[in-house]
């Protein structure tokens, strides 16, 4: 198989190979995703997870039954079509989530600005920046996995139909994990290669071997944003709780959104 394994590094190295990484998980057949291992330690991610719970009455519906979002997400502002509620709600779970779990914002801040080199990376204006998933078995989420798709979210079609030059990343960083897998499938091939049924609903059916990524509870993932991916299966009754992040260049500049 031509894919690389996992570039797996932590925060006090990420300085060294920042344009490494940056590169290899753009490319097709190149490093399917970038681990930082313990960027949260079991105490933080247990922290993080009680008040998520405390902050249940905030939690948005996700796209399916037993998917919930604390913060707002762009894909299920589409697919519930709740635009017009995304942008309204954004500056007040921006606040909430900042004010709930600063030292999390901030090693987030931190990470992304060490990632790109800048010395400034905001929160795209007008948009939500980090959210939490919750996925809470049963449901259809766990039984068959997440849509295959890729995240193209809050970017123009035309980026996504020729993405050479997209730098557009995905983060997920797990806080919460059922035992029974609960990882991610990524494809080689990233989206260009594949069938465009519709813009919005994609439902993509990739032909290349699949790659499963294991999550750990504290590890933060990154993907290029445009390689299919899936949420695999899981069992048990533990939610599947992670913390999500898009980080791109837009118009020449870094920035963070959900
Ligand atoms: O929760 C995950 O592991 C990935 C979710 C995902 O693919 C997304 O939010 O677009
Ligand atoms: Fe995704």
């Amino acid at each position: 198989m031509s894919f690389l394994p996992l570039f797996t590094t932590s925060m006090d190295q990420l300085r060294q190979h920042t344009a490494e990484i940056r590169k290899g998980i753009r490319e097709a057949n190149g490093i399917p995703g970038v681990v930082v291992e313990n960027f949260l330690s079991p105490d933080e991610c247990a922290e993080i997870l009680r008040g998520v719970y405390i902050l249940e009455p905030y939690w948005r519906r996700g796209t399916y039954d037993g998917d919930f979002i604390l913060g707002r997400s762009w894909y299920t502002a589409i697919d519930n079509r709740e635009i017009m509620d995304y942008f309204d709600e954004a500056p007040f779970f921006n606040q909430l989530i900042h004010d709930s779990f600063p030292e999390l914002i901030e090693k987030i801040m931190v990470f992304v600005r060490t990632l790109t080199n800048q010395e400034e990376v905001q929160i795209r204006p007008g948009w939500a920046g980090p959210g939490i998933t919750i996925f809470r078995p049963p449901s259809c989420t766990a039984e068959t996995g997440g849509s295959c798709h890729i995240d193209y979210d809050g970017i123009s079609k035309r980026m996504v139909d020729v993405p050479e030059g997209l730098e557009m990343f995905s983060f997920m960083l797990p806080i919460s994990m059922p035992e029974d897998a609960a990882g991610l499938y990524v494809w080689p091939e990233i989206y260009q290669r594949f069938h465009h049924k519709r813009y919005f609903d994609e439902i993509l059916d990739p032909e290349g071997e699949r790659f499963t990524i294991p999550y750990s509870v504290g590890n933060l993932l990154g993907i290029h944003s445009l390689r299919v991916h899936q949420i695999e299966p899981f069992d048990g009754d533990i939610d599947r709780v992670v913390v999500t992040f898009h980080l791109g260049k837009l118009d020449g500049k870094w920035i963070v959104w959900f």
